[in-house]
């Protein structure tokens, strides 16, 4: 299996992303039958998606796992769907403050993640490392490089599968704050990535 992994860098102020560190890691690591590219995307309006399709372009991958940081997770969440919505909460790395704007004029309102999300869902439980779906990928950068990623593969006809996971904080961004927010160990959240992309390359045939 060809995987596209993408990670965000930090924004909102913070200097860490859960999930700049989870790609970080994986970048290191050999999965077995997996092909994997990586890349960190800006947390930018333009910069963010624009990066994730150029990749994608030059990687040619069967899969895209995109992650990002949701600031009061419980759980890691496994998003279903993704909006044609921007209506950001704070201002992006660029300084943009967009809201109430489709990502797409005249897009589709939504699409589907075409990973197996409650499989994925089942197997992270199972492994002890707990997880949910998600209805709502939000209305910032990660539900705006999902949904232009869905939208490339749909416009386009490939047969790319593509979906997001967003991941909890660090202990580290969380220690000493109020009010009390929950987190997820980095070890912890690299072991559920490991068996996402395990689970997504035992169900991805390629030729
Ligand atoms: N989380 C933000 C954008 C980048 C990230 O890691 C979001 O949930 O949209």
């Amino acid at each position: 299996m060809k995987l596209l992994l993408t990670g965000f860098e930090p924004f909102g102020g913070s200097k860490i992303n859960p999930s700049e560190q989870v790609v970080y890691k994986l970048a290191d690591r050999e999965i077995a039958g997996v092909d994997m590219t990586t890349v960190i995307l800006p947390v930018e309006r333009f910069a963010g998606p624009d990066t994730l399709i150029r990749t994608y372009i030059s990687a040619q991958p069967d899969v895209v796992l995109c992650l990002g940081e949701a600031g009061t997770n419980t759980t890691i969440a496994v998003e279903r769907v993704a909006i044609n919505l921007l209506d950001f909460l704070i201002s992006d790395n660029g300084g943009h403050l967009i809201t109430d704007k489709p990502i797409i004029t005249d897009g589709p309102p939504a699409y589907f993640a075409t990973l197996p999300v409650r499989e994925i869902v089942n197997v992270l439980n199972e492994k002890g490392i707990p997880a949910q779906i998600s209805h709502s990928a939000g209305t910032f950068l990660c539900n705006q490089v999902m949904y232009e990623m869905l939208h490339y593969i749909h416009k386009h006809q490939l047969s790319t599968s593509a979906g997001f996971i967003h991941l909890p904080q660090l202990p580290q961004q969380v220690a000493g704050k109020l009010p009390l927010r929950p987190s997820m160990s980095l070890e912890l959240m690299v072991q559920g990535v490991t068996a996402v992309i395990e689970t997504l390359a035992a169900s991805v045939i390629t030729p």
